[in-house]
């Protein structure tokens, strides 16, 4: 069924005019979404700006202005509250309150929030999503260093990127075990992930009357997350805000350890010690927290049986038996064990993600009883998924594998007019278009340094990059 589909893509290389246009098709869709000091992820179905977006969006945007690409993310940084959190949307105020649904009347987060330290000014949701930004302000800094150093760039985000992680590590450490926990199926930015079903299945959902979603006048229902899901959303979200948005006193039905977060809460931990080392700090204690929370990401997520990270559900101590993409991310990971990473390459390249024979990467296990090749995070493959193992690929010296994973993605954002998803067998688009992670990790593919060694200009070893 799949052997073969790619290969008039993935042996095709692209000549000098297919980048060019590329290139400023990638830059058209960010300029566009630009609103000033941030970028949407899309005008249409969100308009206001999120946190994992942001920081892909600043490394993508890093290659036409590196100085736009720091202002996306000290925009996003001026919405942090004082307990650490970044929340995983910063309204704008000039939006219409039924352009997005939950919106800032849902939230409330300078009234509920205020305890924890919600902004006056701005008003934002109370959850978080993955610590994706140190990672991209380390990347956009080595964009032109020379301009981050005259505006102050790295000195003016470290001790706001150290805040939010330690808000994760602290705060967010529900197990007590080294990893973060989410507390709602929008953290991991998964939102409808099979990883989730199990530990939905005990939150009482909202009645459907009691919200209505924006969404479905923008994407295909079929596309989109069911009223049933939507319903436990509005429930987990509503009892984190009645509960001041405290960690400590609230119930948290749902409480999970996510592979994917963990790992890219790894490699950002990482990029903050090389922003410490640049900014005259101590970068041991970031290094050490990498080391100390890779251990525990594998002793608590690693699943032999399957050669996959799967998620815990911190409710019933259960680990859960689904295999996800987000499974695959810790290939980031600088020092995972050799033994798991070379089990993590052969399931990617195995019959449940089928790793070069299908479009991207799968978001869920193409065998697995839930797929959905057009359902949000049920088998649609998304592009920031393959971005970051195109990277693993690389950190692992899997060369040829990522080359053909980055043309692949290049080649399906252009012809879908980055979508926000595509279909891992016929390659089509999903969701809506003009999305802008898509365009611009396409600009990442395009222009990063690929003679770089290993993933994101973050090496196994204690020196600068
Ligand atoms: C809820 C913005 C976000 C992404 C998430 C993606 C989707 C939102 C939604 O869109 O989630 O946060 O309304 O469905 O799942 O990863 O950050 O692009």
């Amino acid at each position: 069924m799949t052997a073969g589909l790619l290969e008039s893509h993935a042996t095709r290389s692209r000549d000098g005019d297919d980048e060019r246009s590329l290139g400023r098709a990638a830059t058209r869709v960010l300029l566009r979404n630009w609103t000033g000091g941030a970028t949407v992820p899309s005008r249409s179905l969100y308009p206001h700006q999120w946190s994992w977006d942001s920081a892909f969006i600043a490394i993508g945007l890093r290659h036409v202005s590196p100085r736009r690409a720091q202002r996306e993310l000290e925009t996003l940084l001026g919405a942090q509250w004082g307990d650490g959190r970044i929340p995983h949307i910063a309204f704008n105020p000039a939006v219409p309150l039924d352009a997005y649904f939950p919106s800032p009347d849902f939230w409330r987060s300078s009234e509920a929030g205020r305890g924890a330290g919600a902004p006056h000014s701005t008003e934002t949701s109370g959850i978080v999503q993955p610590p994706v930004h140190a990672l991209a302000a380390w990347l956009v800094h080595l964009a032109d260093p020379a301009e981050s150093r005259r505006r102050g760039f790295l000195p003016r985000v470290f001790p706001r990127l150290a805040a939010w992680h330690r808000y994760l590590t602290g705060r967010r450490d529900l197990g007590g075990h080294g990893l973060a926990a989410v507390v709602h199926p929008w953290e991991p930015g998964l939102d409808n992930s099979p990883s989730w079903d199990a530990p939905l299945r005990r939150v009482e959902p909202a009645p459907d009357s009691s919200f209505r979603r924006a969404d479905l006048a923008h994407s295909p229902a079929a596309d989109r997350p069911t009223d049933l899901d939507y319903g436990r959303y509005v429930r987990l979200a509503a009892t984190y805000r009645d509960h001041a948005y405290d960690d400590g006193r609230t119930p948290h039905a749902f409480a999970v350890e996510d592979p994917s977060f963990n790992a890219l809460r790894i490699a950002s931990e990482y990029a903050l010690a090389r922003i410490a080392d640049a900014v005259g700090a101590d970068p041991a204690g970031h290094r050490e927290c990498a080391r100390v929370t890779t251990r525990a990401l594998v002793e608590r997520l690693w699943e032999p049986a399957a050669g996959i990270f799967v998620c815990r559900d911190l409710r019933s101590g259960l680990t859960c038996p689904d295999r996800t993409v987000s499974g695959l991310v810790p290939l980031i990971v600088p020092d995972l064990p050799r033994e798991v990473a070379d089990a993590l390459l052969a399931t990617a390249r195995g019959e449940h993600f089928a790793l070069g024979k299908v479009h991207l990467v799968p978001s869920y296990d193409l065998l697995g009883p839930e797929f959905d090749g057009s359902r949000y995070w049920r088998g649609p493959s998304w592009f920031n998924m393959a971005w970051l193992l195109h990277g693993g690929l690389r950190a692992h010296g899997e060369y040829g594998e990522a080359e053909r994973l980055r043309e692949t993605s290049l080649t399906a954002a252009h012809a879908t007019d980055f979508a926000e998803y595509v279909d891992p067998y016929s390659g089509e688009g999903r969701g809506i278009r003009g999305f802008s992670w898509t365009a611009a990790l396409a600009l990442d593919l395009l222009y990063a340094d690929r003679d770089a060694h290993g993933a994101f200009g973050l090496r196994n070893d204690e020196g600068e990059g």
